[in-house]
């Protein structure tokens, strides 16, 4: 392996390939604290040039490689296995913002840059770049892009599929396939781009890519919505189709258990409504500077969701400030989910008409596994998309962590039940993989197998993440 570190010493500069323990720290261990593995090395490659001599020289020797970008993944993707032999490619060091064309709407960037920044880029021309995650600050669109990232613009944009005109990619041997095309109509043959959206690095490294932006939405409306059930959500989500149309921009939900964690663990959190409720769901219709009608659209939606049941109280945002403070409720969960203790994530899609039914049966078969357990029931609800996360009963991380492999098959089987997906938009990593193919034809699974085989036929990239190994 001595041939292996001077080859990567080589191709990126000494000071970028760790090896030491203390620095591979922040490199082995995911967000959640519960995939920690070992690696030869992390190499921090500064160009898509660099990137393929670092891959081609893995490749001559034969040693999987795991790519990673902000390192916020929820799936354990993004991480070395236990063996200690792979290499972490990260792209932190790739974050330049090649090019924006605000009149083509498109902005061409670096695997590596943070969501944020590219969010700010397309600001500064004057365009939107819609993609929306709590990790924004940290997450690269890369990892966006290889892990097909949703968030809570999905209803209105799409997911991060939908944004992708085209991508640079190194493969697996160390080729660069250029397919940084912005053309909105393209029809010469398989579609490459959405090959690799999605393949949570186990085809190949994306090292750029044009990504679509949308016109600015500088008006909000907002509220924060008292909602008795997930049925009364669905009805709320009917009544926002109506009356806002095109301006329904974000639709989520919260159960109460998710507020408590918050409003304890979230410096600053404040209940905006006087009396607690099963459901919340936070909705924001979104504008140009020459939509004036939101207040009214949103408060026509509210009028008629409290006259017909489905609402019971509402706080409507009145400031920037405030505005903040209700997303900030919304966007605290995660964390504060792992400050409470041992956490089970689940991310499951539903059709939207079977949401309520599903919620509704799902709580009393998992207290049957494990009582006590607490659902921390959030996530986009307008895409029929929950995180239906599990916190330990209270102080008993352990049984959590006991019953975790009970608790998720009794969610895969129901969400399988009712044909929803058990990853709506996190991915399958190394958590999920071996469960998905269990839930798949074989049929489908074959056609998975023989797309990676063509592109990684030594299966050097990302072992053991997407698909279960043979
Ligand atoms: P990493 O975690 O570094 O990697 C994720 C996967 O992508 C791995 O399989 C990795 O190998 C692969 N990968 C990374 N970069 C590349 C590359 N350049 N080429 C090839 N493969 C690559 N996700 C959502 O979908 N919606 C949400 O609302 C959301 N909210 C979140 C909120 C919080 C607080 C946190 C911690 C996470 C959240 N996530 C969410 C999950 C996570 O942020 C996303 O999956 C994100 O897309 C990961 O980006 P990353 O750069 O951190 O990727
Ligand atoms: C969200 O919607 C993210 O907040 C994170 O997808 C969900 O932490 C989670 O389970
Ligand atoms: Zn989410």
């Amino acid at each position: 392996m001595t041939d292996l570190l001077d080859r990567l010493r080589d191709a990126v500069g000494d000071a970028h390939v760790l090896t030491s323990d203390e620095d591979l720290a922040a490199y082995v261990v995911d967000w959640t604290g519960v995939h920690a593995g070992q690696a030869l090395a992390v190499v921090r490659p500064a160009s898509t040039e660099e990137v393929a001599a670092v891959v081609a020289a893995c490749h001559g020797a034969g040693v999987a490689i795991v790519p990673q970008g902000g390192n916020t993944g929820l799936v354990g993707g993004g991480v070395p296995d236990a063996s200690g032999s792979q290499v972490v490619l990260s792209l932190a060091r790739m974050r330049t913002i090649r090019e924006v064309d605000p009149v083509a709407g498109t902005i061409t960037v670096d695997a590596g840059v943070v969501l944020a920044d590219v969010q700010a880029a397309a600001a500064e021309a004057g365009r939107l770049f819609p993609m929306s995650l709590g990790s924004e600050g940290s997450c690269t669109i890369g990892g966006n892009l290889a892990t097909n990232a949703g968030g809570t613009a999905v209803l209105r944009y799409g997911m991060t599929r939908e944004l992708a005109l085209g991508l640079e990619v190194v493969l697996p041997d160390g080729r660069v396939w250029d397919g940084l095309r912005g053309l909105r109509k393209d029809n010469t043959g398989y579609d490459l781009t959405q090959v690799f959206v999605g393949s949570e690095g186990t085809l190949g490294v994306i090292t750029g890519a044009i990504l679509r932006l949308f016109p600015p939405t500088p008006r909000h409306a907002t509220a924060w919505v008292a909602v008795p059930s997930v049925a009364a959500a669905v009805s709320l989500l009917a009544l926002a189709q109506q009356h806002a149309g095109v301006h329904l921009s974000t639709f989520e939900i919260a159960n109460r258990q998710a507020i408590e964690l918050v409003l304890a663990h979230l410096p600053g959190a404040v209940d905006p409504l006087s009396e607690p409720s099963d459901w919340y769901v936070l909705v924001e219709l979104a504008g140009s500077e020459s939509d004036d009608g939101l207040d009214e659209a949103l408060e026509t939606v509210l009028g008629a969701a409290v006259e017909e049941g489905h609402a019971s109280d509402a706080a409507i945002a009145g400031s920037p400030a405030q505005r903040s403070a209700l997303w900030a409720l919304r966007e605290g969960i995660s964390e504060v989910q792992k400050v409470e203790g041992a956490t089970l994530k689940q991310d499951v899609t539903l059709p939207i008409a079977d949401l309520a039914e599903w919620t509704d049966a799902m709580g009393p078969r998992l207290q049957e596994i494990l009582p006590g357990v607490r659902p921390v029931t959030y996530g986009h609800v307008g895409d029929g998309n929950l995180h239906y996360n599990l916190n330990a009963p209270v102080g008993d991380d352990d049984a959590l962590r006991a019953a975790a492999a009970d608790l998720s098959t009794a969610i895969y089987d129901a969400v399988a039940s009712a044909h929803g997906s058990i990853s709506a938009e996190h991915g399958l990593g190394r958590t999920k993989a071996a469960a998905a193919a269990s839930y798949k034809s074989e049929v489908e699974v074959d056609l998975m197998r023989a797309v990676k085989e063509a592109l990684d036929p030594e299966g050097l990239m990302n072992p053991g993440v997407l698909l279960p190994p043979d």
